[in-house]
């Protein structure tokens, strides 16, 4: 079932990064009232079995179950099921854990019979007991491609889980595309969460890989620039790095400046404001002169304290009192 209570922060997310915000989100704000669209051109389907990475990470972290030593997957996992497959000699690249495993096995039941992807993530979320609505960013099948860059004419396209774990995402790259996102559909409630939410914040999530399939998912881009002065980007990038993942090397390769202006040149149509750690604070200028608010604020979320703190500071600068300072 699809919310009725429009929620008072939307926030797209990607995977661990997003994970971390929405965890301080709900310790900001009543859980219930927090919606997340989330990233689904990572999903892969490995033995059989439909894997939802982006969705399972915000779930399992904000059921306090994520393992905290990878940032996704489930605390205290065993891995027999990967040992068997060994044992057949199946490749086991991509680790699926034992308790994970019964999501991926529930999700590829529900969806074979019939059931979309936005009610199978409303189970598997009910189940975890986690309050705020996961709502995949569409339930057409749509994939991120990686074209490397390799010493072939055209470069060698591979899947993104081939790139980012296959390869461990350590190999320069040329082009990344979204197959299936002209003719997605966003998914259920998605733009109704962008459209009533009072605030909706972009995650600090990979602009490329993460935030870029669902900005693709025709409507959704749409969507926020119709109300752009309201939408809070959080930087991923932090000191010209990421703190986790590729995003920083993939901007420099696809031609993006790897700082925080980078990053506004890449969302300044769609949100009003970037918030940037305060080690970034010197290019608050240069974010402004490329059009975005520029807010500094501590972004690094060590712990949920942390994070929550930054969140109430989004929330304040996309809506601030009148009166108010922030
Ligand atoms: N990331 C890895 O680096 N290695 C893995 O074996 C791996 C398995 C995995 C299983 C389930 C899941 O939900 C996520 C998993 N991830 C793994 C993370 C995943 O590849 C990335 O977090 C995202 O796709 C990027 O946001």
């Amino acid at each position: 079932m699809i919310p009725t209570e429009a929620p008072l922060v939307t926030v797209l997310a990607g995977g661990v990064g997003a994970a971390k915000l929405l965890r301080g989100m709900v310790r900001a704000v009543p859980a219930t009232q927090v919606t997340a669209v989330v990233n689904t051109a990572d999903d892969v389907v490995l033995h059989g079995l439909h894997v939802s990475p982006d969705l399972d990470t915000v779930t399992y972290t904000l059921a306090e179950a994520v393992n905290p030593e990878t940032g996704w997957g489930l605390l205290g996992e065993s891995w027999q099921a990967m040992d068997a497959l060994d044992r057949y000699g199946t490749p086991t690249w991509f680790r699926l854990g034992d308790r994970d495993l019964g999501t991926h096995l529930h999700r590829t039941g529900r969806l074979a019979s019939g059931a979309g992807l936005a009610e199978v993530t409303r189970e598997v979320t009910d189940a975890w007991g986690v309050e705020a609505t996961l709502l995949p960013m569409t339930e057409d099948p749509v994939a991120t491609m990686v074209t490397l860059d390799d010493d072939t004419p055209e470069g060698t396209e591979v899947g993104f889980q081939d790139y980012f774990v296959g390869l461990r995402h350590d190999v320069p790259i040329r082009s990344v595309r979204f197959t299936g996102v002209e003719d997605a559909q966003p998914g259920p409630g998605v733009l109704e969460a962008l459209r009533c939410a009072p605030t909706v914040v972009i995650a600090p999530s990979n602009p490329i890989v993460s935030i870029g399939p669902m900005l693709a998912v025709p409507g959704i881009a749409e969507s926020l620039v119709a109300r752009r002065s309201n939408v809070v980007a959080v930087s991923p990038i932090v000191d010209g790095a990421t703190l986790k993942g590729p995003a920083d090397r993939m901007l420099r390769e696809l031609g993006h400046e790897p700082t925080v202006v980078g990053v506004a040149r890449l969302y300044r149509n769609v949100a009003a404001t970037l918030v940037v750690d305060r080690a970034d604070a010197d290019l608050a200028d240069s974010v402004e002169a490329n059009g975005m608010a520029c807010v500094v604020a501590d972004t690094v979320m060590t712990d949920v304290d942390v994070a929550a703190t930054l969140c109430r500071k989004v929330l304040a600068v996309a809506n601030p009192e009148p009166g108010g300072t922030t």
